[in-house]
């Protein structure tokens, strides 16, 4: 049997969440638009006849001063030393910027068992050959594939580049497993993804979620949970409250609707905005948040 840890990086936005989840066959990651929406180190599993892949997803790497930009590279960075092989996932409809040659330089230092993939091809792939020079350059014999992780083509090549470069090994996880976050984690994660789903601009970096009670009831049917939707400043809370309250009991809803495909029960969420300024800026929440 294999088994390998796989640690998915690359730019903001480039599909590794995506990705991540049409692997392992399930939501694992959530994904938006919206660049940073993967805050953690999130693992998912893929189990086959030749073995485990255990991938973990990760923050977008974003040459930035922001504090959690730089807690979140800081992150990344650290996986990287962490796991058998480095999944690299660039995105093939943007041209090759500073900020890819910076991961690429990061990635070269690692000198880790690479797999490269450009990822959204469906989309045509426009700058293709000038990510394949560069990532040539830089990480010369890496196994290079073509997918969209959206459409869901060139995994089964890409899953044969990873398993070709796993170790021999026991299966860390069960089966049937294909993610081993907690259930109080995964409904922040949801809350948070269609909180950003629905409002644009500084809003959705601006939300943290917090989920505070837990509470199995109806005899194990249902999962209730309190949770906050947290954000900067009043004029946010009043977006994400919405006229009448609409906006909030519409990310209720989305939500709930995710949550019971996720979890063996239905899931009641009490969620409530609040205010928590500069969150963004206190180094102990944000040690506490970015792991
Ligand atoms: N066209 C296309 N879009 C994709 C593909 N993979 C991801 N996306 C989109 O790119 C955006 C960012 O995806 P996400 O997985 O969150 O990227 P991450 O920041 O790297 O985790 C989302 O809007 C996805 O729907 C793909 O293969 N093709
Ligand atoms: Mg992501």
């Amino acid at each position: 049997m294999k088994s390998d840890t796989v640690a998915v990086v690359g730019r903001p936005s480039s599909g590794k969440s995506t990705l991540v989840n049409a692997l392992c066959g399930g939501k694992v990651s959530i994904v938006s638009p919206v660049p940073q929406t993967t805050r953690n180190r999130i693992r998912g599993v893929h189990t086959s006849e030749r073995g485990q892949l255990v991938l973990i997803d990760t923050p977008g790497f974003h040459i930035s001063e922001k504090k959690l930009n730089r807690y979140m590279t800081d992150l990344v960075t650290s996986t990287l030393g962490e796991v058998d092989v480095v999944l690299y996932v660039v995105d093939g409809t943007r041209p090759v910027g500073e900020e890819e040659r910076a991961i690429l330089d990061v990635l070269r230092r690692a000198a880790r068992p690479f797999v490269a993939c450009v990822n959204k091809m469906d989309a045509g792939g426009a700058a293709w050959e000038g990510v394949r020079e560069a990532i040539a350059g830089a990480l010369p014999g890496a196994p290079l594939r073509e997918i969209s992780a959206l459409a869901g083509t060139g995994l089964d090549a890409l899953r044969d580049a990873l398993f070709a470069l796993s170790p021999e090994g026991e299966l860390m996880y069960p089966e049937d497993y294909y993610t081993d976050q907690e259930p109080s984690f995964r409904i922040s994660e949801i809350i948070r993804e269609k909180a950003m789903l629905q409002t644009r601009e500084e809003v959705p970096h601006a939300i943290y979620v917090r989920v505070e009670d837990l509470e199995m009831r109806d005899g194990g049917a249902m999962l209730w949970a309190r949770a906050f939707l947290c954000v900067e400043r009043e004029s946010q809370k009043g977006i994400l409250v919405g006229r009448a309250g609409e906006r909030i009991r519409s990310i209720v809803r989305d939500a709930e609707a995710d949550l019971a495909e996720i979890f063996p029960y239905a899931v009641k969420l009490d969620l409530r905005v609040r205010v928590d300024r500069k969150w963004r800026k206190r180094d102990p929440l944000l040690r506490k948040m970015i792991r």
